[in-house]
């Protein structure tokens, strides 16, 4: 069927959770041109343009993961090199989120290397979302697969948004990771959501994945019961020791294409360039925000990985016209900057 028959232009903009993947097929198979026109478009009903969300992420517990993410240089299966370290104290966690803040980060992200938390780690970690929190800023946690309770648990702590990532398609997630299932992880997402807590979760580009895969990867998000808020678009970070290390690696104008194709099936969500940003040029990047993503993660290191580091970064969003998102002027709803505006320092 050709993408004129599937897809009604007009209806783009829409917040819809019944898009068929015919659908998003037709919008992979639009004109670049076009895609990126309609994205733009579409943005600009919802977001300010030039106004990207800051979000700067600590590993508060790093490696011997007992998973086997073949992506995960935190895995304990692979020879990876990265050094194993216990949970960190909630002090150690202030002085970063401190530090953080006064760059101009809104949303403070801690990752941990677990399957899912232990009772006594997951009563720790509450106490990091309450310290983050009466600093002002926003609160994000990964922490693998959560039970119902647990997911109520850090709501009520104040956690803001949970991440976590589907990652790819049903059918190749099987082949990257053997140690839970996509079942797994669309169980945790629904808990998160019963408890009331923003849903942050995407994906990985570069996993030897095929363009089908992405198709049925965007189209699973955006039939979710609810759109998640926030949707990061990792580009594999290729670790060495990784079993997919080597693997091919993805296109630019594919990654565009994506985040294009994101943002017109979830209008109103954030859509995070996440990982991968330290191989990107100015230009892709560039091109990515055109193409819808308004978000990225500040500072120089992501968990065990680089990211640009800041004064690239300040001079990137210089160069394009680009201002941090202000956390107040998103609470209100409103793309305004409100009278604490925070500029990235
Ligand atoms: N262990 C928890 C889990 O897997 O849900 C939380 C931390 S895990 C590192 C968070 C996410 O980071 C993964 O779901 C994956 O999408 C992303 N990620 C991990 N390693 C990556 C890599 N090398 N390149 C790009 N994204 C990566
Ligand atoms: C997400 O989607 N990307 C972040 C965050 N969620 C936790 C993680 C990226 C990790 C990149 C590899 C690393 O630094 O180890
Ligand atoms: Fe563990 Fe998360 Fe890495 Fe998978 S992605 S190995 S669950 S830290």
């Amino acid at each position: 069927m050709s993408h004129t028959t599937t897809l009604d232009l007009a209806r783009l903009g829409e917040v819809r959770t019944d898009w068929t993947v015919d659908e998003v097929r037709a919008l992979f198979a639009l004109p670049f041109s076009d895609l990126l026109f309609h994205a733009q478009r579409v943005h600009r009903t919802y977001f300010d343009p030039n106004r990207v969300q800051i979000s700067t992420l600590l590993s508060i517990k790093t490696g011997a993961c007992p998973e086997d993410c073949a992506y995960c240089s935190q895995s304990i299966r692979f020879q990876t090199g990265v050094k194993a370290e216990p949970l960190m104290s909630v002090e150690e966690v202030i002085e970063k989120a401190k530090a953080a803040k006064a760059k101009g980060a809104t949303r403070f992200c801690m990752g941990a290397a677990y399957r899912s938390p232990k009772p006594k780690q997951l009563a720790q970690i509450i106490e990091m979302i309450k310290a983050v929190r009466a600093l002002g800023m926003e609160t994000c946690a990964t922490l693998g697969m959560l039970t119902p309770e647990q997911a109520r648990a850090l709501k009520e702590a104040g956690l803001d948004y949970y991440n976590h990532n589907l990652d790819t398609s049903e059918s190749h997630y099987a082949k990257v990771i053997t140690t839970r299932t996509y079942q797994d992880r669309l169980a945790t997402l629904e808990a998160v959501r019963a408890a009331g807590i923003n849903v942050c979760c995407g994906g990985i580009l570069g996993l030897g994945e095929g363009e089908i895969d992405r198709v049925q990867f965007l189209h699973t998000l955006a039939t979710l019961p609810e759109h998640p808020q926030s949707v990061p678009i990792n580009l594999l970070v290729q670790v060495p020791g990784t079993p997919l290390y080597g693997a091919p690696k993805v296109e630019p104008l594919e990654l565009v294409r994506v985040i294009a194709v994101a943002r017109l099936l979830m209008p109103r969500s954030y859509v995070r360039l996440s990982a991968g940003r330290t191989e990107m040029s100015d230009e892709t990047q560039a091109l990515c925000f055109l193409a819808g993503a308004n978000s990225i993660f500040y500072g120089e290191k992501l968990l065990t990985t680089g990211n640009p580091d800041e004064d690239a970064d300040r001079k990137l969003f210089a160069r394009l016209g680009i201002e941090p998102e202000d956390a107040c002027a998103r609470a209100a709803g409103a793309p305004q900057p409100c009278e604490d505006a925070a500029t990235v320092s």
